[in-house]
């Protein structure tokens, strides 16, 4: 079994720049080192996690150049192959330690895309030392899919913002530095009425109620209970909120399904080692052939997935266009995908592969959320869905 993860570089190579290759490895290499505790704080884990994940300097990917970050792509923009291939190892390896690295650039991105040079410099170093970390607050309990209902309100008031509402399924919620949160400024207009701000933990109201899930990571709800933040924490004007919602999920949803391509990776590899070594009937159970057909799929499937995915991240850093439709593909499948790619791993390892501890089991639990968070895969075909409608319309 391979003991480290293979990135995607290897044959993928037309979709890459000379540098994707040295990203991926060094990621690579880190993940290969970093060690899973079962026992762990998740806390702790996720500020050690984003300490070594800054020191080994593969957080610099979740900054851009001009403000500080790793010279790679345009220099006040990301680079979605570069994130992703980061991700693609760090699943591979933890799912709390990709959620660590995903953190600092979901969490701050809406600040590189619509910040105030002042917004940036005050909260992008932070991040780019791994001082801060960050928070993408967006879900509310009765707002999830249908992000253009949501009920948060912040209220003009003289020089402040007043925020009233909550926000749940919150990543880094109770240790974030700060939290980039959208709100209703103008109630009756819809989507057009979202606005984006930035909160600090100690702004007075804000309070967090943490919860578990079945991949332990710090999770919680943001409560504001009239919340005043200074009006300068707006990002962009009052009525961008969906637009920075949407044009952030469009890099990180790539990265999500980078992350279920690493997850698979790990998948296969233990499923495969475990077939050949395991013998039933007098012989390895890889020779059984529905096991060989359960790994043919799945390598199948990854393939597909590896391509769609970083094809997606290509386009996103080479065109000018959205590109939404295709980001939406590689998160539906690759998300899909992994999830069978595990479930078939599992099924090899019979009895072991559901007892705590053993890696399968545990990738049976990460990989479950990647399905629902930053879109749903229902979300994502209602994405694909408009897109084909629109291809239709301008062919009529
Ligand atoms: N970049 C820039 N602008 C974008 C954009 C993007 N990626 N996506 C949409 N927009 C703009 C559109 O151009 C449109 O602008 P105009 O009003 O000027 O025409 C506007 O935003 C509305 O776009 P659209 O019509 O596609 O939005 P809908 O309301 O039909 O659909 C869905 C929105 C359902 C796709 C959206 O609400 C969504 O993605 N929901 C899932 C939310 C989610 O991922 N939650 C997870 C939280 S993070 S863990």
């Amino acid at each position: 079994m391979k003991h480290t993860p293979e990135p995607s570089t290897a044959d993928l190579d037309f979709f890459f720049d000379e540098g994707h290759h040295a990203i991926a490895e060094k990621a690579a290499h880190f993940a290969s080192k970093w060690a899973f505790d079962d026992q762990r704080d998740e806390d702790e884990a996720t500020l050690k996690a984003v300490s070594e994940l800054t020191d080994a300097g593969l957080t610099q990917y979740c900054v851009p150049e001009r403000f500080g970050g790793a010279a790679i792509g345009r220099p006040d923009g990301l680079d979605t192959r570069a994130l992703t291939l980061i991700r693609e190892s760090l699943g591979w390896s933890d799912a709390l330690l990709d959620t660590a690295f995903a953190m600092q650039g979901l969490g701050s991105y809406p600040i590189t895309l619509a910040g105030t040079t002042d917004q940036k410099e005050t909260y992008l170093p932070a991040v780019l030392s791994g001082r801060s970390l960050g928070a993408f607050a967006l879900t509310e309990p009765n707002a999830g899919s249908d992000v253009a209902s949501m009920s948060c309100l912040a209220e003009a008031s003289g020089d402040s913002y007043i925020i009233n509402g909550q926000k749940t399924y919150i990543s880094n919620a109770g240790i974030a530095g700060q939290y980039v949160l959208f709100a209703k400024t103008a109630p009756d207009q819809g989507r057009r009425g979202m606005s984006a701000f930035i909160i600090e933990p100690n702004d007075p109201g804000l309070s967090v109620d943490r919860f578990e899930v079945i991949a332990p990571h710090p999770i919680g709800t943001l409560i504001f209970d009239n919340c005043r933040i200074p009006k300068n924490r707006l990002l962009g004007q009052e009525g961008d909120g969906f637009k920075i919602a949407m044009g952030t999920l469009d890099v990180f949803r790539t990265t999500v399904a980078g992350a279920a391509i690493g997850m698979a990776q790990r998948a296969l590899d233990e499923g495969l080692h475990r077939a050949l070594e395991r013998t039933q009937f007098g012989k390895p159970i890889f020779e059984q052939q529905q096991i060989m057909a359960y790994l043919a799929d799945s390598a199948t499937d990854l393939t597909a997935a590896r391509l769609l995915v970083f094809r997606a991240a290509y386009r996103r850093d080479l065109s000018t266009d959205r590109v939404s439709a295709e980001v939406a593909m590689g998160k539906l499948f690759a998300t899909e995908s992994a999830q069978r790619i595990i479930d078939r791993a599992v099924q090899i390892f019979g009895g072991l592969g559901v007892t705590r501890g053993v890696t399968v089991e545990r990738l049976y639990r990460e990989i479950r959320a990647l399905r629902i968070y930053e879109g749903t895969s229902e979300i994502q075909k209602v994405v694909i869905g408009a897109h084909l409608r629109k291809l239709a319309a301008s062919t009529d």
